[in-house]
């Protein structure tokens, strides 16, 4: 009985989600054959009207403390990924030692937008980026992160949907006006400003229940698309 109990609370996703064994390689089609083909730290480069432009070298950036963290990954379409093991640095710390110091006086940040290696860019109000489960991270299961799962660095953001969990960032962008960034056309509406997944913030103006049951559909022909094929 108290077996049951406790197994049923392990099992408890959030709201539409559906745990797989694997953690595929996943992401919008535009971006499959994006990958950028260096796996290297260079550094990031940090601009947006909040602070004057700066490019962060690898060596400052290695001085902060790291983080080990377990969490589970949600994807937008309703799979999810439990217990991820993470390794990296957490982002609340590196905006306070790393990108503070160069704010204008007096600026305060709303948005943070993350630029990445293939293009790809995602933004999160100051609050939510700056929780203490979110991580830069450049390690996952034990192993140098993987250019699927985002080389050089990536954002791990564990109450936002995957699709804030920015892959191969190059650059961060604070901005002191929270709608500072929109996605291009119809994307824009896909694209909830928060994206909490307790919340079920699937996107802006469809409900979190019905993009349920059209994203469902999407996951094994993206999780095709998206993989990679050894030699390509
Ligand atoms: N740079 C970049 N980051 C990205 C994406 C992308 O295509 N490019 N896809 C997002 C989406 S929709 C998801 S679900 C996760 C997937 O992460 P994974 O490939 O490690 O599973 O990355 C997110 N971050
Ligand atoms: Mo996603």
């Amino acid at each position: 009985m108290i077996q049951e109990e406790s197994e049923e609370i392990l099992n408890e996703l959030p709201p539409g989600q559906r745990a797989r064994e694997d953690f595929p390689r996943f992401g919008l089609p535009k971006y499959a054959d994006r990958m950028p083909d260096d796996p290297i730290f260079r550094g990031l480069n940090i601009g947006g009207d909040a602070v004057d432009a700066v490019t962060l070298d690898p060596t400052t950036f290695f001085t902060a403390s790291r983080i080990e963290q377990t969490s589970d990954f949600h994807c937008v379409t309703t799979w999810s990924y439990l217990n991820a093991r993470w390794s990296g640095f957490r982002f609340a710390d590196l905006f306070e030692r790393l990108l503070a110091p160069h704010l204008h006086p007096g600026a305060s940040v709303r948005l943070v937008v993350f630029r990445c290696g293939d293009g790809y860019r995602t933004a999160l109000p100051i609050d939510d980026v700056t929780a203490d489960d979110v991580l830069l991270a450049d390690r996952l299961a034990n192993s140098p992160l993987s250019l699927e799962h985002g080389a050089p660095l990536r954002l791990v953001a564990p109450a936002h949907y995957g699709y804030k969990n920015a892959k191969h960032i190059v650059g961060i962008d604070l901005w002191t006006d929270e709608q500072a960034f929109r996605k291009p056309g119809l994307a824009h509406y896909m694209d909830h400003p928060r994206g909490r997944v307790a919340l079920e913030e699937r996107g802006r103006v469809a409900p979190g229940w019905l993009l349920r049951v059209l994203y469902r559909r999407l996951i094994e022909p993206t999780v095709r698309r998206c993989r990679v094929t050894p030699g390509e």
